[in-house]
C-alpha cells in the first residue's frame, strides 16, 4: 500500500496517473496547500520542501520508503514496478534528460507562468512576461523534440510523457493556445485518451475549491520566505 500525499494540481497529477497507469493500491492523503497543510511537522517528516506530491510506499521489506519530488517519484515507483521506463542504457539517458529538464524548465515556468496568470494579473509586467515567454519556449522545445515521434522517448509512452502532460493540459486555461505545436497538440490528445490518465486527472477533483483565495489562503500561498518554513516546521 502506498500513501499518497496529494492536492490536484500539474505537480499532483503526475503522481496520480502514473499510480493509476501502474495499477496498484494507493491512499490519498489530502494536503490542502490553501489552508496550509504543506507545513504541518507530520507531512514535513515526508516531504522536506513543504511541497506536494510525496509518497510512502509500505510494500517493501523493512521500513517503509518516503518520497518527495515528482521526478523522484515517478523514478522510483518506474523503477520498482520495471513499467514506462526504458531496458535500453541509451533510452534510460534520453529518460533522464526529460525528466530533469520537466522539474528544471517546463515546471518552474508554467508555475510560475500560472502564479502571475492566475493570482497577480496586471502586477509586475517584466516578470510575468518573463515566465509567459520561458513557458512558450519550453513549449516550443517539446515541439521540436515530438517532431516524427509518438512520445518523448523513442521507445514509447514512458515516465517522461507523464512528468511532462500535465502541464501542457492546462495550457489553454492558461490563454497559451496550442495551434502553433501540432506534435504537442497531437501527443497531448493522444494522452489524454488514456482512461488511467484520466482517472489521475480527475483524483480528488472535488477537493479542489470553486471560490477565488481568501486574504488568510493568499498569505499562507505567497508569503512564503525560509522563516515560514522555519517557523511552521
Ligand atoms: N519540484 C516539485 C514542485 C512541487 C510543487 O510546486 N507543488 C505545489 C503544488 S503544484 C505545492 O505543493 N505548492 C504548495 C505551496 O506553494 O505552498 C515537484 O516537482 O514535485
Amino acid at each position: 500500500m502506498i500513501d499518497f500525499y496529494y492536492w490536484p494540481t500539474p505537480n499532483g497529477w503526475k503522481v496520480s496517473i502514473l499510480l493509476e497507469e501502474l495499477a496498484i493500491d494507493y491512499t490519498v492523503v489530502p494536503i490542502n496547500i490553501r489552508s496550509g497543510d504543506q507545513f504541518k511537522p507530520e507531512f514535513l517528516t515526508v516531504s522536506a520542501n513543504n511541497r506536494i506530491p510525496a509518497i510512502v510506499d509500505h510494500d517493501v521489506a523493512g521500513e517503509a520508503i518516503s518520497v518527495f519530488e515528482s521526478g523522484a517519484i515517478l523514478l522510483y515507483l518506474a523503477q520498482k514496478h520495471n513499467q514506462f521506463i526504458p531496458d535500453d542504457p541509451r533510452e534510460r539517458v534520453r529518460l533522464n534528460e526529460w525528466l530533469f529538464w520537466q522539474v528544471g524548465n517546463l515546471g518552474p515556468m508554467a508555475g510560475q507562468h500560472s502564479h502571475f496568470f492566475n493570482y497577480a494579473q496586471g502586477e509586475h509586467l517584466y516578470s510575468s512576461e518573463r515566465y509567459r515567454k520561458e513557458y512558450h519556449r519550453c513549449i516550443g522545445v517539446l515541439e521540436r523534440r515530438l517532431e516524427g515521434r509518438d512520445f518523448i522517448l523513442d521507445s514509447g509512452y514512458s515516465i517522461a510523457d507523464m512528468c511532462s502532460w500535465p502541464w501542457i493540459l492546462i495550457a489553454k486555461a492558461m490563454q497559451q493556445p496550442l495551434d502553433k505545436f501540432p506534435n504537442v497538440s497531437r501527443w497531448r490528445a493522444t494522452i489524454k485518451d488514456r482512461p488511467a490518465v484520466q482517472r489521475g486527472v480527475d483524483l480528488g477533483k472535488t477537493l479542489r475549491p470553486d471560490k477565488p483565495m481568501t486574504d488568510s489562503e493568499r498569505r499562507v500561498s505567497f508569503g512564503q520566505t525560509a522563516d515560514t518554513v522555519k517557523n511552521r516546521s
